[in-house]
């Protein structure tokens, strides 16, 4: 729990840490009643008949409600800022995986900026933080970063953690980062899926990345690879393999984001602006009718809404 309360960096990740501890200790207060009163010592007044014990209590009862609200207000924000992001049209990819796998590595070294903190520690993320990716083919893509997932996580801490994960449920492509070198990956790897079907992203295609394999001798690397043919082997820490796990991702991204064509006659070209908010447009071509022919990338969903729009004009 103190290892949580030191990392957590986020808003929420504190007022999650503060309610836990709370809830902790609330049940638990029995004898201590008199030392919480010392320590407190003078704030507030007791009611008339009131034991120092349920004063006590009381006082807790109404900052753990006061947290919950925070908490509330902080979810819907997240919300936002997650509708926000959902409405730039690129492919989304969360990178999920146990603690110390190296997903905080990994986002570093694919976007090489240092802008997401590394650390060897527990939970060296709470806060899923979002990068834009330069893609081998081309276009962009959005790599999200995750907590780390433990095996023996506080019962009360549950909740915070998954809410961090909810980001996973609206990713288009999962890259699960497992740390190669570890004699527990593949116990880790069940716990990570077991917890990717909980949350109900079981139809988003997973990429297997195993990590660390600098670490590993030339044959253990290649026995891994011939057991996961589809597994991308890196070494985040060396900037080994990005490139074909990129291209992983971008076949994976390639069955929801669609190559598509789009064909607009000249009275048409107002819709241009809603097609850019809608679409990856990788190409476009004038035709000597005045009509533009449009190449691009888009969702099912967005593609089908987009040809709704040009049948009405
Ligand atoms: N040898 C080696 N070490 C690596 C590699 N990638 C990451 N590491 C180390 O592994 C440790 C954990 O890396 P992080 O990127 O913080 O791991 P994480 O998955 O983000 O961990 P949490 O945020 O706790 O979930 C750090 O000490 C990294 O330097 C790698 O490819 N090779
Ligand atoms: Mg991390």
């Amino acid at each position: 729990m103190d290892i949580f309360a030191q990392r957590a960096r986020t808003q929420e990740g504190k007022l999650q840490v503060e309610l836990a501890q709370l809830k902790y200790l609330l049940p638990r207060l029995g004898g201590q009643g008199t030392a919480l009163m010392q320590q407190k010592g003078g704030i507030g007044l007791r009611g008339p008949g009131e034991t120092k014990l349920e004063y006590d209590k009381r006082r807790l009862r109404l900052r753990i409600s006061k947290l919950e609200k925070e908490i509330e207000q902080v979810k819907k924000e997240r919300g936002l800022r997650r509708e926000r992001r959902g409405q730039i049209p690129l492919p989304q990819i969360a990178v999920v995986g146990y603690t110390n796998a190296g997903k905080s590595t990994l986002l570093n070294a694919l976007t090489r900026q240092n802008a997401v903190y590394a650390d060897d520690k527990l939970f060296a993320t709470l806060d899923p933080t979002t990068r834009r990716v330069r893609m081998p083919a081309g276009g962009e893509m959005l790599f999200t970063d995750t907590v780390g997932f433990i095996q023996k996580l506080p019962h009360s801490l549950v909740s915070s953690f998954r809410a961090t994960l909810e980001e996973t449920t609206f990713a288009d492509v999962i890259l699960h980062v497992q740390d190669a070198s570890s004699p527990a990956r593949p116990r880790q790897a069940d716990t990570v899926r077991r917890i990717i079907t909980e949350l109900g992203a079981q139809q988003t295609p997973v990429i297997d990345v195993f990590n660390k394999t600098d670490l590993l001798s030339p044959a253990r690397r290649a026995l891994l690879q011939a057991q996961n043919p589809a597994a991308a082997l890196i070494s985040a820490g060396q900037g080994l393999g990005l490139t074909s796990l990129l291209e992983k991702v971008e076949e994976a991204a390639a069955r929801k984001w669609k190559l598509r064509r789009l064909s607009l006659r000249p009275d048409q070209l107002g819709l241009l602006g809603k097609i850019y908010e809608k679409a990856i447009v990788t190409g476009r071509q004038e035709k000597p009718s005045g009509a533009l022919e449009l190449t691009l990338m888009a969702t099912d969903g967005n593609y089908n809404s987009l040809l709704k729009r040009l049948k009405l004009h």
